[in-house]
């Protein structure tokens, strides 16, 4: 797809923009609001793409709807899709993308205020990004819990059965994981729809956008970088337009989406196309190109 860097009246590309930011504010913090474009690289299929995404995928699955895969109800009646999805996207199986290890080196040269993250794939961890900086909004397979009790189970328990699917004559059979004090089913700290996102990501969010409100009163700059999301899950789609109009957004993706269409500002930044492409040029304009390369190779 041809690479679109769109200017709208500022002088400056999109990846100019944030290279120049780095490198012009020794205090500059850049927070990251992800979703899962930055992983189809890794071969994490996102939801929505057409033809490749998870709902174009999901037809095997005999569901009412795409959405019901993650749907706390439909879980209470049928886990079983959920574990032939849970079984695909396990952690442990992928490696990080050239734009996770972009943060990271954002992260080692003092640049990273936050990574917001719609991913359950826990690649920004992986990519060593400080857990302090990383908010995983829409939680991840690190923990499970009952969903009747609420008690708290290892990550391990609940990977050995989604791990330990039958073949039966009527197909892929999974034994589900059952809480040993009330046999409510268990399932990972995943927010599924008609669940609450946590409220760390609530209280984290208060706190940077207090930053943001008051950047003319410090010395830290801050810049938004939205990147890899169609922005159509709340609440965290509407991240970028809490976020102050003088505070500079930019924009990584295939499409123009969420607010960046229904409300754009002048001072919102552009790049159509990868966002691998955009990490490497990014790293090109900083001189991060052997650093990004090698976090890369000794994964
Ligand atoms: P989405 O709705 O599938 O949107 C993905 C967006 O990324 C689309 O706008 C694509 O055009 C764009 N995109 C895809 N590949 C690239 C690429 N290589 N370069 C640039 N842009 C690209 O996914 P969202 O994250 O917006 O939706 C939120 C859901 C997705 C969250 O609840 C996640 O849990 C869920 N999800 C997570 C993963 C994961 O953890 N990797 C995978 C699939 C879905």
């Amino acid at each position: 797809m041809a690479k679109l860097d769109e200017t709208k009246g500022h002088n400056l590309t999109t990846i100019d923009r944030i290279a120049n930011f780095i490198n012009d504010n020794p205090n500059g913090k850049i927070i990251f609001m992800v979703g899962a474009g930055i992983s189809t690289s890794c071969g994490i299929p996102d939801f929505r793409s057409p033809k490749t995404g998870l709902y174009h995928n999901l037809s095997k699955l005999n569901l009412p709807f795409a959405e019901a895969v993650f749907d706390i109800d439909f879980f209470k009646e049928n886990p079983k899709p959920f574990y032939t999805l849970a079984q695909e996207l396990y952690p442990g199986k992928f490696k990080p993308s050239k734009f996770h290890f972009l943060m990271k080196l954002c992260e080692d040269n003092g640049h990273l205020q936050r990574v917001y993250t719609q991913n359950i794939d826990t690649l920004e961890r992986q990519a060593g990004i400080e857990d302090k900086y990383v908010i995983e909004a829409h939680g991840s397979f690190a923990s499970n819990h009952c969903i009747e009790c609420n008690k708290q189970f290892a990550m391990e328990y609940f990977k050995s059965k989604v791990n330990t699917k039958k073949i039966t004559k009527d197909g892929v059979e999974f034994e589900y994981a059952k809480c040993d004090s009330c046999q409510g089913l268990i399932k990972p700290n995943i927010v599924f729809f008609g669940e609450n996102l946590p409220k760390f990501f609530f209280e984290t969010w208060d706190k940077d956008l207090e930053l943001l409100e008051e950047q003319e009163k410090g010395d830290d700059n801050y810049l938004v970088v939205v990147v890899g999301t169609s922005l159509a899950v709340y609440p965290f789609a509407s991240l970028p337009s809490e976020v102050p109009n003088e505070i500079d957004r930019s924009l990584i993706n295939l499409e123009v989406v969420g607010d960046f269409k229904e409300d754009p500002r002048k001072n919102d930044f552009f790049f159509k196309g990868s966002t691998d492409e955009a990490a490497e040029l990014i790293a090109e304009k900083l001189d991060w190109v052997e650093e990004l390369q090698r976090y890369s190779d000794e994964y």
